[in-house]
């Protein structure tokens, strides 16, 4: 398949890793939109949110656990941070292999529409 988070996830695509496990792999995302920014992906290729089944729950369950982990092993647990999804075209989803965003490291802006 032709995915570049999956090409990530066998490593042959480089990339900063702050976490993997036999589930999941985070690392910093190429072009940081805050001081922290960190993708969290699961290593089964899931294209979007709309493609979440039942049987998906458990790890989108446990990326949120790694969020909490990367928040405290980054230093920004206490001052607080983001999650975030995007979905689809009006998401402005670019890679479709489903991630979260972890954003901090500095007073985040408004979310804007
Ligand atoms: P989005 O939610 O699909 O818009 O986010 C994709 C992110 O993947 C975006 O922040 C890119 O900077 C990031 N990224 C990356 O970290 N490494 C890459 O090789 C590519 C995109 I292409």
């Amino acid at each position: 398949m032709d995915c570049l988070f999956c090409k990530i996830v066998e490593g042959s695509i480089p990339s900063k890793k702050v976490f993997e496990n036999e589930n999941i792999v985070a690392f910093h995302d190429i072009q940081p939109a805050a001081p922290i920014h960190v993708l969290i992906i699961p290593k089964e290729h899931i294209a979007s949110m709309n493609d979440v089944t039942p049987k998906n729950l458990p790890i989108i369950a446990e990326i949120h656990q790694v969020a909490q982990k990367i928040a405290v092993d980054l230093g920004i647990a206490e001052s607080g941070y983001r999650l975030i999804n995007n979905c689809g075209r009006d998401g402005e989803q670019t890679v479709h292999h489903i991630h979260y965003h972890l954003l901090g490291g500095a007073k985040l802006g408004a979310l804007t529409g």
